[in-house]
């Protein structure tokens, strides 16, 4: 055997990395103020990568943010504005107070460049159409200049994405140079994976398998104690995924952007007869209603009208995030 373990969905992998990393960790470390267990060259694949959502009570997954980040990248923005609204967190990696750098991929990948102005995407779908079996589909993230200023805060841990048509499927690997097991994996995984359904759909294929190659697998030690608990969880929550409808355009993304925008500024409320989207996305849509009412209404429980247009899964993790913003009904 060559190749590394294959998980069926995202939770079992994540587990499996966690639980090797807790129990035999090749090294520790200590770099640029935190201390870390890790295994180097870890390399994971995920059959489903459709199953990308991880239903574990105790890691209680924002999946607000995750959407958003998936959708921040896709739409090659840098901004703090939209980012750090659902994970203020992110505010200091910023070195101007404004933008992210290594962490925002989505200029990297999804904004046009020299010297064809087309993006990454672009480029890589039009191999993909003409040469099926390319072994060049690679988008690059981290960039060599990033290392000229030792204190950059903010270097992508990301290096490249690529894509493989096989067998009628698009597949996608990532490489990593650094990955944190219990934060990063997650969102990594979540925005690669939705990225690879995405660019699945403008192909008009099905999603293949989605494989993870990382240089430094790590816990911060922070985070162990709750690592912990999530070994130690016994439940198995299981809800059916949702897969992107054919023919999904960079059309319903602006659509979606547009009511993420006017959402977050609470400019407006969301009510599903007024967006023309399938269904798959007026759900991600009322992620957002969701997010902006405990964001705007905090002494008031989420209604119940928006969190019956969430599908079973996200509604589950969304009462395991702000369990005291459900209605009674929803949380006993
Ligand atoms: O010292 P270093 O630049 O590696 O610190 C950044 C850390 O952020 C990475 O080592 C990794 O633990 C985490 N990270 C991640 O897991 C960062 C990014 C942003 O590029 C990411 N995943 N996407």
């Amino acid at each position: 055997m060559i190749t590394g373990p294959v998980f069926d969905t995202f939770t079992d992998a994540y587990l499996a990395v966690l639980g090797d990393i807790y129990h035999r960790p090749s090294y520790s470390t200590a770099t640029r103020g935190k201390t870390a267990i890790e295994t180097t060259n870890v390399s994971i694949t995920i059959r489903n990568p459709i199953a990308r959502t991880p239903y574990l009570a105790t890691r209680r997954a924002n999946i607000v943010f995750n959407h958003a980040e998936a959708l921040w990248y896709l739409s090659g923005r840098d901004d703090l504005d939209m980012i750090a609204h659902y994970a203020p967190r992110l505010r200091g990696l910023s070195q101007d107070g404004k933008t992210l750098t290594g962490t925002a991929y989505g200029p990297r990948l999804f904004a046009p460049s020299a010297p064809d102005g087309r993006n990454q995407l672009d480029r890589v779908l039009t191999l993909l159409r003409g040469d099926p079996d390319t072994k060049r589909a690679a988008m690059l993230i981290m960039r060599p200049d990033e290392l000229a200023d030792p204190g950059n805060p903010d270097v992508a841990c990301t290096l490249a994405l690529q894509l493989m048509l096989r067998a009628g499927q698009l597949h996608m690997t990532s490489y990593m140079r650094g990955n944190d097991a219990m934060i990063g994996l997650l969102g990594d995984t979540f925005a690669f994976t939705f990225i690879q359904e995405f660019a699945a759909r403008l192909l008009g294929v099905e999603a293949g398998t989605y494989a993870h190659h990382v240089g430094s697998m790590h816990i911060n030690a922070l985070d162990v104690a709750k690592v912990e608990h999530i070994l130690a969880e016994q439940a198995v929550y299981v809800f059916p995924h949702a897969t992107m409808p054919a023919g999904t355009s960079w059309a319903d993304l602006r659509t979606v952007l547009d009511w993420e925008q006017r959402l977050r500024l609470n400019e407006d409320c969301f009510t599903p007869d007024r967006v023309d989207l399938a269904a798959y996305w007026r759900e991600v849509v009322a992620l957002f209603e969701v997010h902006r009412q405990i964001t705007y209404h905090p002494d008031q429980p989420v209604s119940a009208d928006a969190l019956a247009l969430l599908r079973p899964g996200h509604r589950w993790l969304v009462e395991q995030r702000w369990p005291i913003r459900m209605p009674a009904t929803v949380s006993s």
